[in-house]
């Protein structure tokens, strides 16, 4: 019997993916396009076994029948290898578990390199990997990714594409932020966003143009450039999900305090320091340059942790408690572990 085990990267869009034209296949109203964090500590391991008599899923030890998106995968793999499908999936997520960071982009993206792998698909990895979730498809990659819309019905030409492949000296530092309430989950945000937001109408008409210009940014490796836009954009779809109705809510008072910080850090520096972005949840992700790193995180943690004031920011109006600070570098697409082994059947 063949196995393969995958271990697959987060990706943090810097400008976000929130609004789909096709539910079932995940076809995005617009691109987007996101860095692919370092597999030091955080990644999801997946390990895929052909088997008989149908296909399960272990996710961090808990046995369980392949969901709606995993069937999905399935069905496209079968589709495209002609073979029967009987697949035992073990997943494991090696994310803290306080960290409340999304795991569907990085879980689906070794799903599907893995799958590929093991019936030797010709196809795009990221088409199967965006069937199973969305953001998926841009950790098939490493680098910076620009996942475009694409135009056909089927899909065929929404796939994820390296605008580059590094930039060194940039840190992400991954704030953990506790979370009392629970989220809308990020599909149903968005389908609901799409049926009532006139202000999401308007994010797609001047998208395209912001995709570019975030290009640009990073392949000239411009950081204030790459900062002030990576923050607008995350402010515009959260401003899209306040213009949703009912409104939808991901930042919470913490988030809006980190966000002043950063506001007032950059004032207090002179310079454009620091950037933050903010997904479907209230943690931040703050890039900044390495020269810094030290610093910015110092300050952060002076305030969010042990209270104190900094000279770049009054205390004053500022409110929560950083539990955890994540710290990444941009890493490479998902690493197949041991390609295609043979496991001696008779032992
Ligand atoms: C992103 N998010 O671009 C945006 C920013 C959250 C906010 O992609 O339904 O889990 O699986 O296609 O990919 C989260 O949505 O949604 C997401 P599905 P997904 O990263």
């Amino acid at each position: 019997m063949d196995k393969v085990t995958v271990r697959a990267p987060v990706n943090i869009a810097v400008i976000k993916y929130w609004g789909k034209r096709d539910e079932s296949l995940n076809l995005p109203l617009h691109s987007s396009v996101s860095m692919t964090l370092d597999m030091n500590t955080m990644y999801t391991e997946t390990t895929v076994e052909r088997c008989q008599g149908g296909s399960s899923v272990e996710l961090n030890g808990v046995a369980g029948q392949p969901n709606n998106r995993v069937q999905r995968v399935l069905t496209k793999v079968e589709l495209e290898s002609g073979e029967n499908v009987n697949a035992k999936v073990v997943t494991l997520n090696t994310f803290p578990t306080a960290a409340g960071l999304a795991s569907s982009a990085s879980g689906y993206a070794a799903l599907a390199v893995a799958l590929s792998s093991l019936y030797s698909l010709k196809s795009d990895v990221s088409v199967l990997a965006r069937l199973g979730s969305g953001s998926a498809c841009r950790s098939v990659k490493g680098g910076f990714v620009t996942w475009d819309m694409g135009t056909k019905c089927d899909g065929s030409d929404s796939t994820a594409r390296q605008v580059s492949s590094s930039w060194d000296s940039l840190r992400v530092l991954v704030c953990v932020v506790s979370s009392s309430s629970k989220e809308v989950p990020s599909s149903l945000g968005m389908q609901r966003t799409v049926n009532t937001s006139g202000l999401l109408e308007a994010r797609v008409k001047g998208i395209k143009s912001k995709v570019l210009e975030m290009e640009s940014a990073i392949i000239a490796k411009d950081f204030p450039k790459f900062a002030e836009l990576t923050m607008r954009d995350s402010n515009e779809m959260h401003a899209c999900c306040a213009d949703t109705f009912p409104p939808i809510q991901y930042m919470n008072s913490t988030s809006h305090s980190i966000v002043k910080f950063v506001h007032s850090y950059n004032e207090y520096r002179n310079r454009m320091c620091v950037g933050y972005t903010f997904d479907a949840g209230p943690n931040a992700v703050l890039v900044c340059e390495e020269k810094d790193s030290e610093d910015v995180e110092g300050a952060l943690l002076s305030i969010f942790r042990k209270g104190v004031a900094h000279p770049a920011c009054a205390l004053k109006g500022l409110a929560g408690t950083v539990e955890k600070v994540i710290k990444c570098r941009i890493g490479g697409g998902p690493v197949v572990e041991n390609k295609r082994q043979k496991v001696d059947q008779k032992s």
